[in-house]
């Protein structure tokens, strides 16, 4: 360090004493005012800003086929924004320091002569162990708490128990019986005089009960934009939800390794009105109830 003016860090051979032990905030200070550090802030901060760029990019893109569909999607694609923000700085940082190294950024602090210890051991500054310990605690609490927070919501919305404000007119839900084999989708609707079709219908706004099997091996029931994905298993039915909230056509795949053609084993689950879902119903011989 060039400067003389500034008070000497403790060293081994200085025993600390209250009068002589640097405050910790001056040691954050002194940090801080180091060419290295500082430059590895810059960079971890533009690392950051790419990240979170790149995780709107990826929304975006995910989003191009119409989605998201339902109240389940939005709120996983929320999750997926809250952890990105949360996690980004601390993978920049990493990468920083990496990136760092990579250029031999050290050896540049060695040849413009600069400071090449740290100072006191970290485990001396009582200020930044408590700091980090608070962080990173209260970090990992705040990503537990959301975690649940949203696997109840969405798996209370996956069986059909929308919120109070999306729920139309308290519909009752439509029952599909989804069956899976090698390598295709069908579905029944038992409440419509057992209709079979191998394109998903959907009323908007109401919601959607599946009760879903396998004729041969396991597979799984993925409904791309509606955020709702369950295994198709041979001799048991597992059962799952959702209300579409928009109208339009996405996908179905299936989202298990399940033999040779597993890649081309989709469909698509065309979202309508109430009305047309009647009027479908009725052409392929069915029964409607309003
Ligand atoms: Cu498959």
């Amino acid at each position: 360090m060039s400067t003389t003016d500034e008070r000497p860090l403790a060293s081994a051979d200085e025993p600390e004493s209250p009068t002589n032990r640097p405050g910790s905030m001056h040691l954050v200070k002194q940090w801080l005012q180091r060419p290295y550090v500082r430059r590895l802030l810059w960079i971890t901060v533009a690392i950051t800003a790419v990240i979170i760029a790149l995780s709107f990019v990826m929304v975006a893109f995910m989003n191009m086929s119409g989605g998201p569909g339902s109240a389940i999607m939005n709120e996983i694609e929320k999750t997926m924004f809250v952890l990105t923000f949360t996690c980004a700085p601390l993978m920049a940082g990493t990468l920083a320091v990496l990136t760092y190294s990579w250029w031999g950024g050290w050896g540049s602090v060695a040849s413009r002569d600069e400071p090449t210890s740290d100072g006191p051991a970290i485990q001396t500054n009582g200020v930044a162990v408590v700091t980090w310990i608070t962080v990173c605690s209260v970090l990992a609490a705040f990503l537990v708490v959301w975690g649940l927070v949203e696997l109840a919501t969405i798996t209370s919305d996956s069986y059909g128990s929308v919120p109070a404000n999306q729920q139309p007119n308290s519909a009752k839900p439509v029952v599909v019986n989804v069956t899976g084999q090698q390598w295709l989708w069908s579905f029944d609707y038992p409440d419509s005089g057992n209709i079979k079709s191998d394109q998903l219908v959907l009323p908007v706004n109401v919601p959607a009960y599946f009760n879903v099997t396998s004729l041969d091996v396991v597979h799984s029931f993925w409904v791309v934009e509606e955020g709702v994905k369950i295994d198709a298993n041979p001799g048991a039915i597992t059962n799952t939800g959702f209300t579409p909230t928009k109208l339009g056509t996405f996908n179905v795949r299936c989202a298990e390794l399940c033999g040779l053609h597993h890649a081309y084993m989709e469909t698509q689950v065309k979202v309508v009105t109430q009305e047309q879902f009647n009027s479908w119903i009725r052409e392929q011989g069915g029964t409607t109830t309003s």
